[in-house]
């Protein structure tokens, strides 16, 4: 059976690369809610109702797993979802815990969307750090701007030079990507931070958390045709091009 993964639109393809790196064997279905795009303003029952038309979707597609590739579907929903549904899930949060603890400066930034930031379960979580100093700055405007498929933009480069340098003068050391849109940003953010800042985001520990749970309780796969599936309620054309146009978009009203 197939690991099903959904986001807000394109940015969870961040986590289902490194899921299909770690995993060549896995197939995988991924799910791109671009319509809805973006989840950052919406409220807790949009959210927790967009992920269950989402997890449905998926699960009529016969998914094992289910990874929520956003971090604002996460920490808002991820609870409900698991409440309401039998399979697995695995959920991406904000790497707070590695950034806090190899800090040195205690000092970090984050950089969410407005819903990731407010929930519930973030603020838990930060609150167990409370020796370190987290600068937090909503990223406004970027999820629109990548779905667009300008993320190298004049206008992204103002965006980012706005929220990166208070943090530079904070004296961060590293800097959390709390969203899954943002590591596409990553090659201009190494243009504005000074190089001892870390850049750390959940891709890779989503997948070895996916990994993980595989192999203790839902199984490894057997399928011989382990070609993945992309599919979209909005253009295919730009989830296709930051797949760099190697695979299939498929256009779906759901
Ligand atoms: N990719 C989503 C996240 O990780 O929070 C955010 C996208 C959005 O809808 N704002």
């Amino acid at each position: 059976k197939p690991i099903g993964i959904f986001d807000s639109g394109i940015g969870g393809t961040s986590i289902w690369s490194e899921i299909h790196q770690l995993l060549p064997d896995e197939k995988t279905i991924y799910l791109a809610d671009s319509k809805n795009a973006p989840y950052g303003q919406k409220s807790k029952a949009e959210i927790i109702a967009l992920s269950c038309k989402n997890t449905e979707f998926l699960l009529d597609m016969d998914c094992k797993l289910i990874v929520v590739a956003c971090n604002t579907a996460t920490t808002n929903a991820i609870q409900e979802l698991r409440a309401k549904y039998k399979v697995p899930f695995i959920g991406i949060e904000p790497a707070i815990k590695p950034a806090a603890t190899h800090s040195k400066t205690q000092t970090i930034g984050i950089l969410a969307t407005q819903g990731t930031l407010n929930s519930e379960l973030f603020n838990k979580n930060v609150e167990k750090f409370h020796n370190t100093k987290i600068v937090e700055q909503v990223g406004h405007g970027f999820v629109q701007l990548i779905e667009k498929g300008e993320i190298n933009s004049p206008e992204m480069t103002t965006l980012l030079k706005s929220y990166l340098t208070p943090m530079i003068e904070a004296n961060i050391d590293y800097l959390v990507l709390g969203c899954s849109h943002y590591p596409y940003l990553i090659p201009q953010i190494k243009k504005i931070l000074p190089a001892h800042i870390q850049i750390i985001d959940s891709g890779e520990a989503a997948a070895r958390q996916t990994q993980n749970v595989l192999k203790k309780k839902v199984g490894l796969s057997n399928l011989k045709n382990r070609e993945p599936l992309f599919y979209t309620n909005s253009d295919p054309k730009v989830l296709s091009e930051i797949l760099g146009n190697q695979y299939e978009v498929i256009e779906k009203n759901f």
